[in-house]
């Protein structure tokens, strides 16, 4: 027997172990390994299997790391379908997460036990591809077609508790998972029970017709705009309920083995290994001993202060949220209640949930409440002065060995630590509006921040439910610095004769959740406006965001004021076209003696995105960013860049880096050096061949 897969006897019961850390994917060994396992117990006196898992959880998957490679014999539906056409009953164990093709294992089984704490789920759309072991088939079989459907398009686990009652596993067992395994297929034995495969049940195909399926396949092009697998998975479902099931599995591995190779499912699988890779702490942080967090003040309630709030205390952490008078501090209460109250009318807390969070939330008018906090996140007004202000108060204040936070997304934090006795506790927790429910958390190393605290707020993310990305000190991090080039590209191109609708219909067919000037009307013009005024580095250039500066100045704020980029009407967010903006672009496009060009949405997509590339490249050789892969984690997760591209920076490997560089290099010539000069790095690897960083 194969070292991962080990067989033993519990009299009458062979029991086959799973034991491949971490995470007992069914990697080729697992896969043979089994297949051995399922040809013994065919072969001796046993008369049942009961399949259990070693370690932390039972088996989450197929092994990723395999795909793109020659697969090795046995295939996972290979084995499974050798597994539920044994003739004895088959038992599976469930504990910890089993997905992918370990819930497909699981459905392979007769008989599903599980641990009260188990997850199950079918989460193969979030890599880009279907349930490719027999899941497609086995699963509506067992739940019901559009319960299945809904568990493979979401991609998210249910509890056990869930699992019983749609029907995917028939027990939860009572204490220790293994004793109540046993003592389940010692039940089964008693009662003469039969194999039971779950590929023989008939399912319910009530109003279930071709025009049902196509239905939910135009539900899921709109709601996926630019993915394929949740369309596919609707198709190998219905093949997996109408055709007989060696049929459906020939189809099924097909669809499978196109989607494992597809651009989407390598960039989703991409980003899957980029969040566990960002997540990895750098050498001199490793060792650091950790601090502990329990106690968390937020200075600033309003909309992202209150959004902090509300996330750590759902994460069950104490928060006391400091304001600068009553009525404030009455509105940060309200902001924070509203939103449990909303998620208790949907029905998505009880009244104990909303009781409890609240009860780890205090709002206070006292600076002196934060003496004794573990950790002090600043939310307060995005303004270099007003932050050294405030964190001047807090060093005077906090006790030692407290962390302090700024919540900044643009200013130099090692200005703000430096107005401080200790600069060593001093970082950078950039959340994305709304915080309590954007994942992503770009952590801001500061030039003196001392290892324990980059390695304490690493965790703390992962804690709270974050994405985090450890990044360096410039003007806006990683992902607003380069977002500037973007969006400068856009006004450029305004000028040069593009319309709003044009750039955002462009940019927006490219994937982006929302084109740049719409982002603009829904932001507020005037935030831009203000930033832009407070820089001290503006390049000498007049048509330098001049747009934008001057919707702003005649009091076009965007949908605030019901006109911006576009006019809106009252109550709506419809964006209209409006001939006076266009009418102002074009006066100013003469004023400044800017040539008018017709530029494809093609050459659109890559005046903004390459431009954004070329700057991701310098966030890279300055050592901002660490790895290319984390800038793509931070596009993927805060700035709605199309997860089926995997992010800018293997958008651009995608293309062909060199195909890049050379573009650039024609956008030089063509719009001058000021804006397109290449990286070094973007060069360099465009000449050698080398991957990013
Ligand atoms: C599939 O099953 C296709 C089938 O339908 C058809 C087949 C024919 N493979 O996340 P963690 C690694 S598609 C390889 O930090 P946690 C991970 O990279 C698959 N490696 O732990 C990390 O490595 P490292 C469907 C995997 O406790 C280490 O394990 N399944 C896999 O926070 C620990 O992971 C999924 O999509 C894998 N499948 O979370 C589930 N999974 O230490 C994907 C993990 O070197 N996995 N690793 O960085 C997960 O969602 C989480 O890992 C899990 C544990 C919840 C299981």
């Amino acid at each position: 027997m194969s070292q991962v897969v080990s067989y033993a006897r519990e009299a009458e019961i062979a029991l086959v172990t799973i034991d491949n850390p971490p995470v007992n994917a069914t990697s080729h060994p697992v896969r043979a390994g089994l297949m051995d396992a399922i040809a013994r117990a065919a072969a001796d006196d046993s008369r049942a299997l009961l399949l259990v898992c070693a370690g932390r959880t039972f088996i989450a998957g197929a092994d990723i790391t395999e795909f793109g490679k020659p697969s090795q014999p046995p295939s996972l539906p290979d084995v499974l379908d050798a597994l539920e056409a044994l003739a004895k009953p088959v038992v599976v164990a469930i504990h910890g997460t089993a997905l992918g093709g370990g819930l497909e294992t699981a459905m392979a089984g007769h008989y599903r036990i599980a641990d009260a704490r188990a997850k199950l789920g079918l989460p193969e759309v979030k890599l880009g591809l279907l349930p490719g072991a027999g899941g497609t088939r086995r699963a509506p079989r067992l739940m019901g077609v559009k319960p299945a459907l809904e568990l493979m398009t979401d991609g998210a686990a249910i509890s056990a508790a869930a699992a019983l009652a749609a029907g995917l596993i028939d027990r939860i067992a009572q204490g220790d998972l293994l004793p109540a395994a046993l003592g389940y297929a010692r039940e089964l034995l008693a009662a003469n029970a039969a194999p039971r495969p779950t590929s023989a049940i008939v399912p319910d195909m009530e109003g279930l017709d071709d025009a049902w399926f196509a239905a939910r396949k135009s539900a899921l092009a709109k709601s996926a705009r630019g993915r394929t697998a949740p369309q596919r998975i609707v198709d190998a479902l219905q093949i997996g309920v109408t055709l007989p099931a060696n049929e459906a599995a020939l189809r099924t591995r097909e669809m499978f083995l196109e989607m494992v190779s597809s651009t989407e499912s390598r960039a989703m699988r991409h980003l899957f290994f980029a969040e566990r890779e960002a997540a990895k702490l750098p050498a001199d942080c490793r060792e650091a001993p950790r601090r502990a967090i329990e106690r968390v003040g937020v200075l600033g309630g309003g909309t992202m202060g209150a959004g902090i709030a509300i996330n750590f205390a759902e994460s069950g952490l104490s928060v006391t949220v400091l304001e600068t008078d009553d009525a404030a501090a009455a509105r940060a209460m309200d902001r924070i209640r509203g939103t449990w109250e909303a998620a208790r009318a949907k029905g998505r807390l009880d009244d104990a949930a909303v009781a409890a969070r609240l009860s780890r939330v205090e709002v206070s008018t006292d600076f002196g409440v934060l003496a004794p906090m573990d950790l002090v996140v600043e939310a307060v007004f995005e303004d270099l002065k007003v932050k050294q202000d405030v964190f001047r108060r807090l060093d005077a204040i906090c006790r030692p060995g407290a962390i302090l936070a700024s919540n900044t997304s643009y200013q130099d934090l090692d200005a703000i630590a430096g107005v401080t006795a200790r600069p060593a506790d001093v970082i950078g927790m950039h959340y994305f509006s709304p915080a309590n429910v954007m994942k992503l958390l770009e952590v801001v190393r500061g030039a003196a921040t001392s290892p324990d605290v980059v390695a304490t707020v690493m965790e703390l993310a992962r804690r709270i439910g974050k994405i985090p990305a450890l990044v360096g000190v410039c003007y806006g991090f990683v992902g607003n610095r380069m977002l500037q080039p973007y969006a400068r590209e856009a006004q450029m191109l305004l000028l040069e004769g593009a319309t709003p609708a044009r750039i955002d219909s462009a940019i927006e067919s490219f994937g982006m959740a929302m084109g740049p000037c719409a982002v603009g009307d829904l932001a507020g013009l005037d935030i831009g406006y203000k930033a832009r005024s407070a820089r001290k580095d503006r390049p000498d250039d007049p048509r330098w965001f001049r747009i934008g500066d001057l919707l702003a100045e005649q009091g076009r704020l965007g949908q605030k004021s019901g006109a911006g980029f576009y006019r809106y009407e009252p109550g709506s967010r419809e964006r209209l076209p409006d001939p006076a903006v266009e009418q102002l672009i074009r006066a100013e496009a003469a004023r400044l003696g800017v040539v008018q060009r017709e530029t494809s949405a093609a050459g659109i997509v890559e005046r903004l995105i390459y431009a954004m590339v070329n700057e991701g490249c310098r966030v890279l050789e300055e050592g901002i960013a660490q790895r290319a892969s984390d800038i793509d984690l931070i596009y993927a997760n805060g700035y709605g860049f199309p997860v089926a591209r995997g992010g800018p920076m293997m958008y651009a490997q995608t293309v062909g880096l060199s195909a890049v560089y050379e573009k650039v290099l024609s956008f030089r010539e063509e719009l001058g050096p000021l804006y397109w000069e290449p990286s070094a790095l973007l060069a360099r690897c465009a000449k050698s061949g080398e991957p990013l960083p």
